[in-house]
């Protein structure tokens, strides 16, 4: 019987805002690791997920959405991530809504280097009819040369050993880049601001100020045990009462929702503490961007 020999790649997720990248590539892991919530523009910067199974290696780098109507340094280097994404990679998947594909896919698919295998993948199917979801991919096949079109729910986990498998035939044959056991690049610093990041989005909702960043200022592990001193950065001092809360309840509940994900990521005890700090304009000061990780 012949051996299958072991392919090893890297896939790019990219897309509009809010479409399930996130939530894909966590469900591609089968475990959390990115961010998600129902906010455009959780994600800022990409992180790599990686799959390994007997036969392959999976790769995947899960990217800011893309969007052209913001402008402004911390836009700018959010667009830049997406680049620096499909510099190299062996599969560009383009996650679309089920049922939409408007200017701003078409935008994006222009950005994807020629020659490399181009997937449509169609999220959210759970939100739509069989019948009316056909249509809608016969039509989206005709937007560019797509190598597979994979209907998937992230959500649900529908259709994603289909995805794998799919993928799995564009990727290379080559040993694993990445150690069997390897989760993903980042390190616990950028996972631990994440986490913040994340319960910022999911517990202020619609009073989120876009302009609110996380800075990790210590970050210390002593016998198993992981001390994590975070600023949360505003861009103006009226937004520190609406991360606080009345008598600081607001605050206490974002930070104990991230603890407990970061314990379970981490798999150990966590001690953090969290503080707001007022930094005006940050998101349009390149330098400060750079100090908070946006390269
Ligand atoms: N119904 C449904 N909702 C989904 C599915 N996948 C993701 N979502 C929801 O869509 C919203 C956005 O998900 P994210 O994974 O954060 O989207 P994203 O594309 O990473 O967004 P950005 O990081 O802002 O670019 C969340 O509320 C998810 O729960 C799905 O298959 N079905
Ligand atoms: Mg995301």
């Amino acid at each position: 019987m012949a051996v299958e020999p072991f392919r090893c790649g890297a896939i790019a997720l990219i897309g509009r805002p809010n479409v399930g990248k996130s939530t894909l590539l966590n469900a591609l892991l089968g475990q959390k690791l990115s961010i998600t919530s129902h906010k455009p523009q959780t994600t800022r910067q990409s992180l790599r997920g990686v799959l390994t199974t007997g036969t392959a290696q999976f790769v995947i780098i899960d990217t800011p959405g893309f969007q052209t109507r913001y402008r402004g340094a911390l836009n700018r280097a959010m667009n830049r991530a997406i680049r620096g994404a499909l510099e190299a990679v062996d599969v560009v998947a383009l996650v679309v809504e089920a049922k939409r594909f408007g200017a701003e896919d078409r935008a994006l698919l222009k950005q994807v280097p020629r020659g490399v295998p181009l997937f449509l993948v169609v999220n959210k199917i759970d939100t739509t009819e069989p019948a009316s979801l056909l249509p809608f991919l016969k039509k989206a096949a005709s937007e560019a040369q797509f190598d597979e079109i994979v209907p998937v729910s992230a959500s649900r986990g529908k259709g994603l050993e289909e995805l794998l498998g799919a993928l799995k035939r564009h990727l290379p044959e080559q040993p694993a880049i990445h150690s069997g056991d390897d989760l993903t690049d980042r390190n616990e610093r950028f996972l631990a601001a994440e986490f913040l990041r994340e319960k910022l989005f999911r517990l202020l909702g619609e009073e989120l100020p876009y302009s609110t960043g996380v800075e990790i200022e210590k970050f210390e592990e002593e016998r198993g045990m992981r001390r994590i001193h975070a600023a949360i950065v505003v861009g103006r001092e009226g937004h520190k009462a609406i991360i606080i809360g009345s008598g600081g309840s607001k605050l206490k509940r974002i930070a104990t929702a991230a603890r407990l994900d970061m314990e379970t990521l981490f798999g150990g005890k966590v001690y953090l503490e969290v503080w707001v700090k007022v930094r005006s304009g940050w998101t349009d000061d390149e330098a400060a961007l750079r100090r908070m990780g946006y390269g």
